[in-house]
């Protein structure tokens, strides 16, 4: 999981990034490999790594989130500290292709609504995508901050499906089926729905929602000194861009805005601080994002009323961080 905790500004280096398989690691020879582009297309197409490297590329910086991240606080505190808490997260410039690119040199076929996209890995981790809700930004790359994937990323093709939980962007990518409507893989039916209280469940439930999470201060550490801090953490939201972060210091009654540090992009972290006085006293470190559409981040009790305990997936709740008098920052 990525040390949130250590890290600054807004990129999360390759070597941090945390990692996620279902099957480990496959061992995959570059020139060998290819990617298929099948289903309802005019033309089906096998392309190489070169192949991927001679079209036109984009390079954009966005978040990556597992849909099973902050999971630990459905049932209250877990009392962990942020890294094992928020740590599936990371925030990488990517470089690679478009698949509306790719999939302009096949011809895709009116009726193609959906993508089913599979990994070469042995869990041959495979989902289904709405075309119409990806087109405009998914892309096939083969870079990321700068150098060509590692393998645990997913070398050396991966989708990136911009503010999609996760698990949709599939590592060490092989095969793209343009069809009609979504193929019910295991990920999208025993995996990856959300249980709600009335016993029905969410499904193909795919932009991560609006969240935030002061990283310093954060549980584990101790506050020494008396006087001022800048309070320091990510925001970032599946849907655009963020629009605002709203900082508490005693649990959330009374709210100020944060300063924007640095850039805000679309479907990106973005960095924000705030300033503060410790006093020696008790305080409960809060913070609260809102992103462009006018969503805002729940309080956990709201969640929780909206959709029980049973979710496991997409938990986007407010983190308390509480000081106690010894400046020891504990998750409670
Ligand atoms: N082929 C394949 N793609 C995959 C996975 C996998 O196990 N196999 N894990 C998914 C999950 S659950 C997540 S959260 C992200 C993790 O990406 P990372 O390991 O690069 O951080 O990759 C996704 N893509
Ligand atoms: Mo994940």
């Amino acid at each position: 999981m990525t040390p949130l905790a250590d890290l600054f500004g807004i990129v999360t280096p390759n070597g941090l990034v945390y990692e996620r398989h279902h099957a480990g690691v496959p061992k995959i020879d570059p020139a060998q490999h290819r990617v298929v582009i099948h289903g309802l297309v005019r033309q089906p197409r096998l392309f190489t790594v070169d192949d991927l490297l001679r079209f036109p590329s984009e390079t954009r910086m966005y978040f990556l989130e597992c849909s099973g991240n902050t999971g630990s606080e459905w049932n209250g505190p877990s009392g962990l500290p942020v890294q094992f808490t928020h740590g599936l997260l990371s925030c990488c410039e990517w470089t690679g292709v478009r698949l509306s690119t790719l999939l302009d040199e096949v011809g895709v076929d009116t009726s193609a609504q959906w993508i089913l996209a599979e990994g070469a890995d042995g869990a041959a981790m495979t989902r289904s995508l709405p075309l119409a809700r990806i087109l405009d930004r998914a892309l096939i790359v083969y870079a990321q901050n700068g150098e060509r994937l590692r393998p645990e990323n997913g070398y050396p093709v991966r989708l990136i499906v911009p503010g999609f939980e996760g698990n949709t962007n599939i590592k060490w990518l092989r095969r793209i089926k343009l069809v009609q409507a979504p193929e019910m893989t295991r990920e999208e039916t025993s995996k990856y729905t959300n249980l709600l209280r009335d016993g029905t469940a969410r499904q193909f439930v795919f932009e991560m929602d609006a969240k935030s999470v002061i990283t310093r201060p954060s549980a584990g550490h101790r506050l020494t000194t008396h006087g001022y801090y800048a309070i320091s953490g990510y925001a970032w939201s599946g849907r655009g861009r963020i629009r605002r972060v709203d900082v508490s210091t005693d649990g959330g009654m009374t709210w100020h805005p944060a300063r924007i540090n640095g850039p805000v992009q679309d479907r990106a972290l973005t960095r924000f601080e705030a300033d503060w006085r410790w006093n020696g006293g008790v305080a409960n470190l809060q913070s609260r994002a809102i992103d462009e559409t006018g969503y805002v981040q729940p309080t956990r009790a709201a969640l929780v009323a909206a959709r029980g305990v049973n979710s496991q997936y997409h938990y986007n709740g407010i983190q308390n961080w509480r000081i106690e008098e010894t400046g020891e920052v504990r998750n409670a």
